[in-house]
């Protein structure tokens, strides 16, 4: 495959969570038209393509990761025709526009599953449905079919009345599982994905895309009922037929072919996985999302439990999912997404006098890699994580189920809200501050969660016209990636791989070669120059601070440099 039709592998992509970017007719919730408004904004940032979380019409259970038409938009995002305008004016600036793609499972107000419900329908089959554990009595605790978890707290299994038998769902109640194994549910999403492509969009972003094939028949795990599911078991992740169906997906909507974007949002892929996922001649997706990395800083099984991230293991972990891919498949490279807390608050040092240069580091070693990066709206801001006081604060489903899970199981109300507080997805979701205007010029009227209480100092406007801003900085290494081979293709080399303060990495490109050195502390550090290639007659390409560096063997907290070498190493 030429490198025009991998045109991905140049491309650095923008995630926008509608709900929270601009609100353009004041009912506190993100909007179609409010971000046709700020198309300027994301040109002059430079990037090339935009996902689009979910807008379809949705009962908003999960925020529309619950899709109960896949053709229409919500009228909470606005109309069909919005869409068609975003597509164009995404189109004449030279950008494409990905959508999300949630078809693990629908909402149970989708017709799909309202006619499933009825024993002996035609749709019956469409969605994975058992009897009650032989020897239980159906509806009673303990009766599931098998002890699965869901991710968002209490068994995958609802007890469905009316027909006697259970509906799967790995997610909330009201996103029952798809049954992917009947070819009538795999034509209907292909032709849907068809539908959107005729369109005008340009690719898709597959939410939990390696969970559409379970393992039959279905069985117990070794994960208790209720309790949280791992994404190491095979029972429902990366199983035996999603090869097969991506492939299939594939050429029946003509991805590869028509050369459109495709992320799989792949929750506990490995890398042998990764690759059958992305290797080019398979003509499946061109890369996924990986999740190894947002794991360092979790301690045991519970994601509300944190530790401060062990930096050798996260960027001995990047380094590996680079060579594992290496002329192989393609990464992705993100820190971001509508559910992770922000990177500046969560790995970085978001207190005032270190938020900038932090989130500068952060964003440069990641850029620095090879890889697609994707951008959370807010993440080029600098944005931190919310101000979460009481669970009354909270909005997302997975963290309010949390909280009473753990009360009712015992545990200190305080102590679950410090986790919360760190990792809860609505830490995400506040809306983009874009001036000092009052609720941060999001809305006119109450957003539907409070903006953040920096945001008179941080937000768009103030960062425009300022060099020194984290927006000017991420516009730097977008322009980088844009004109440098050698990011976006060199091989990557991790040094000082244990050690615990300073990241540090060449990349290579034939005859040429990148020095990256970042300090990921809030204290000064030498640098072992002597353990490093020769920073003779080296250029300094890129700095996390204004002007040449004051030392050349310190790096000042979370100060980073990227020098292009006079002389391979
Ligand atoms: O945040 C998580 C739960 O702890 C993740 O595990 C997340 O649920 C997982 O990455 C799958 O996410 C995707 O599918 C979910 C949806 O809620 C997320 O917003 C979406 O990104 C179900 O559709």
């Amino acid at each position: 495959m030429s490198s025009e039709e991998q045109w991905w592998r140049q491309a650095v992509v923008y995630q926008i969570y509608p709900r929270s970017f601009a609100d353009a007719n004041g009912d506190g919730v993100g909007d179609l038209r409010g971000i046709i408004g700020h198309l300027d904004y994301l040109e002059a940032l430079g990037v090339d393509v935009v996902w689009l979380s979910p807008i379809y019409r949705s009962p908003m259970d999960d925020n529309g990761y619950d899709i109960a038409d896949y053709d229409d938009v919500d009228p909470l995002f606005g109309t069909l025709a919005d869409l068609d305008e975003l597509i164009a004016g995404l189109h004449a600036r030279g950008m494409k526009l990905i959508m999300d793609l949630v078809v693990n499972h629908t909402s149970d107000e989708h017709p799909w599953f309202v006619e499933a419900r009825q024993l002996g329908s035609a749709k019956r089959d469409w969605y994975v449905w058992r009897p009650a554990r032989e020897g239980a009595i159906a509806g009673q605790p303990g009766a599931e079919p098998t002890n699965w978890g869901s991710f968002f707290g209490g068994p995958a299994w609802s007890y469905d009345e009316a027909s006697g038998e259970y509906y799967l769902h790995l997610f909330s109640r009201k996103q029952p599982d798809l049954n992917w194994e009947n070819p009538q549910v795999r034509e209907a999403v292909y032709a849907m994905m068809r539908r959107w492509v005729e369109r005008g969009v340009d690719g898709f972003r597959m939410d939990v895309i390696n969970l559409i094939s379970k393992q039959y028949p279905l069985s117990d795990g070794p994960t208790g009922p209720g309790e949280q599911l791992s994404w190491s078991q095979t029972l429902w992740a990366d199983g035996p037929r999603v090869q097969e169906w991506l492939t299939e997906m594939n050429q029946a909507v003509g991805l590869s072919a028509e050369q459109l974007f495709t992320v799989g949002e792949t929750p506990g892929v490995t890398i042998a996985n990764a690759r059958e996922y992305t290797r080019p001649d398979a003509q499946r997706l061109n890369m996924v999302f990986q999740f190894e990395h947002m794991a360092f800083d979790q301690d045991g099984p519970d994601k509300f439990h944190l530790k401060p991230v062990p930096w050798p293991a996260l960027k001995q972990n990047l380094a590996q999912w680079d060579a594992g891919l290496a002329g192989q498949g393609w990464n992705s490279l993100y820190w971001c997404n509508h559910d992770q807390p922000r990177v500046v608050s969560r790995f970085g040092d978001d207190s005032p006098e270190h938020r900038v240069a932090s989130a500068k580091t952060l964003a440069t070693v990641l850029h620095l890699h090879r890889g697609t990066p994707f951008i959370y709206q807010g993440e080029e801001l600098g944005m931190p994580n919310a101000t979460f006081i009481d669970v009354s604060d909270f909005r997302d489903l997975e963290s309010i189920n949390y909280f009473h899970t753990r009360v009712a199981a015992g545990d200190d109300p305080a102590q679950i809200l410090v986790g919360l507080r760190g990792k809860s997805r609505d830490n995400a979701r506040t809306p983009m501050p874009w001036s000092d205007a009052p609720m941060a010029g999001f809305t006119t009227g109450t957003p539907w969660l409070p903006v953040i209480g920096e945001f008179k100092t941080i937000n768009a406007a103030a960062q425009e016209g300022d060099p020194e801003s984290v927006l000017a900085h991420y516009r730097r290494l977008i322009e980088l990636r844009h004109r440098e081979e050698i990011v976006r293709e060199g091989d990557l080399e991790l040094l000082l791989p244990d050690d615990e303060r300073l990241w540090v990495f060449t990349r290579t490109l034939g005859a040429q070669q990148w020095l990256v050195l970042a300090n990921m502390t809030s204290h000064a550090v030498g640098v072992p120059l002597s353990a490093l290639p020769s920073l003779e007659d080296a250029e300094l390409v890129l700095g996390s601070h204004p002007g040449p560096p004051t030392d050349v063997q310190t790096l000042r907290p979370w100060e980073s440099r990227v020098y292009r070498l006079a002389h391979r190493a």
